[in-house]
Formats: structure tokens, sequence, C-alpha cells
């Protein structure tokens, strides 16, 4: 007990307060020491995910591009149950109706019952009229007897008129809207039910 009173009174003299300022000091070091033992280990340890890091980079990149490639698949020029052909998108019909219902059905979708306007589309038109069934266009002289319009108000012009089939169009017993029929066109009763083909101008995305 004395001994221990000894001990605790020791540091009352000037070697004593010296020496405990040492160890303060000491300590103090040893606690600096410490910190910047941890430093360092945390400043290994954070440039450990260095590679990691990279992974991820790659990983990013990767997510990266398979997002790209949905997108290019999600960015299609035409809505899925419609054919993209020289910069429009058609819908051809599974059912048929008469020339007044197919004009209704493609403005429902945002279309036109189709308009003509090249060589190749004819053919393109054609070929699919031929093995679907007749088809109507959007093609009509119901304003008046013999002068034909489409459904945007614009004139048939005459280096169209090649495509009607021969003695086409002949307006037997009042025909005044026009179909796809074998190898060309035919005027025929509007009241007649017929597939159609909607027309309406593709997406900003080109086709893959
Ligand atoms: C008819 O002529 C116009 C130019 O006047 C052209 O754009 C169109 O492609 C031609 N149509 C056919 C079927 O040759
Ligand atoms: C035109 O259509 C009528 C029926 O609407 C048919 O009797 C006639 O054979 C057709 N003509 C041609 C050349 O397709
Ligand atoms: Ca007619
Ligand atoms: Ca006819």
């Amino acid at each position: 007990m004395s001994d221990f009173m000894a001990m605790r009174q020791r540091p009352q003299g000037p070697l004593g307060h010296l020496r405990s300022h040492l160890s303060l000091v000491l300590q103090l070091l040893c606690v600096l020491l410490c910190a910047v033992l941890l430093v360092a280990i945390l400043a290994q340890v954070s440039k450990v995910p260095s590679c990691p890091e990279q992974e991820s980079k790659e990983e990013l990149y990767q997510d990266l591009m398979q997002l790209k490639a949905g997108l290019a698949n999600l960015c299609r020029p035409c809505p899925w149950d419609w054919t993209f052909f020289q910069g429009h998108c058609y819908f051809f019909s599974k059912s048929q109706r008469n020339w007044h219902d197919s004009v209704s059905a493609c403005q429902d979708v945002g279309a036109q019952l189709v308009i003509v306007r090249s060589d190749e589309e004819q053919s393109f038109l054609q070929q699919t009229s031929k093995t679907v069934g007749h088809t109507w266009m959007g093609l009509s002289d119901l304003n008046k007897e013999g002068v034909w319009h489409w459904v945007d108000g614009s004139p048939l012009e005459l280096n169209f008129t090649k495509f009607w089939n021969r003695g086409e169009p002949n307006d037997i017993g009042g025909e005044d809207c026009a179909e796809f029929r074998g190898d060309g066109w035919n005027d025929s009763l509007c009241n007649g039910l017929r597939f159609w083909v909607c027309k309406r101008p593709a997406g900003s995305c080109t086709p893959q």
C-alpha cells in the first residue's frame, strides 16, 4: 500500500513530471503511429478496388452494349405486325371490309388506305395482294365518275394508269373503288368485301 502510494506520489517530483510528460508524448506518438498505420492500411485497402473498379467499368460497358442492342431492337421502324418497305410501314389486313370501312380502319391506326407512289411499291403491293387475295387501295372515282383520286386528295397521275388491268376501269354497275386484283388494278363496287393495306411513314430508326 505504501509502495503504491509512493509510486503514485513519484510523479509529483520534477523528474516524475518529466517522465509523465515523456510517457504522454510516447503515448501520443504511439497513437499517431497507429493513426498513420491505419491511414496507410486504409489507403492500401482503397487502392485494392482499383482492379475491381476496372472490372466494374468493363461490366458497365457490357451493360451499355446490351442496353444499346436492346434499344436497337425496340427501335424498329414499324410496329410488330407491320411490314417495312422503302421508308414506309404497311399493314396487311387479315380480314375483309368494304372500301369505306377499310379507309376508316387505316385512319384508326394513324395511317391511310394505301396510296401507290412508285413502280417498286406497286410491284411490292401487287405481289402481296396476289398471295392474300383481292385488296383495296386508297383510290376511287366516287367524287366524279371517271376521275380517280387518292384518299389524300391527290389525282391519279397519267403514268400510273398503266397499272389498270386490261379493259379497266370499266365502271360495270357503277364501280368506284380500286382494288389490287391479279396482276393489276380493277375498279370494283365499293361495298364489296376485300382485304386492305394501310400505309404510313416509318419511324426515324433505320431497319436493322
Ligand atoms: C410518275 O411520274 C412521277 C414524276 O412526275 C414519278 O415520281 C413517279 O414515280 C412516276 N410513277 C411511275 C409509276 O412511273
Ligand atoms: C374486276 O372486278 C370484277 C368484280 O368486282 C370482276 O368481275 C372482274 O373480273 C375484274 N376484272 C379484272 C380484270 O380483274
Ligand atoms: Ca366509277
Ligand atoms: Ca371493273
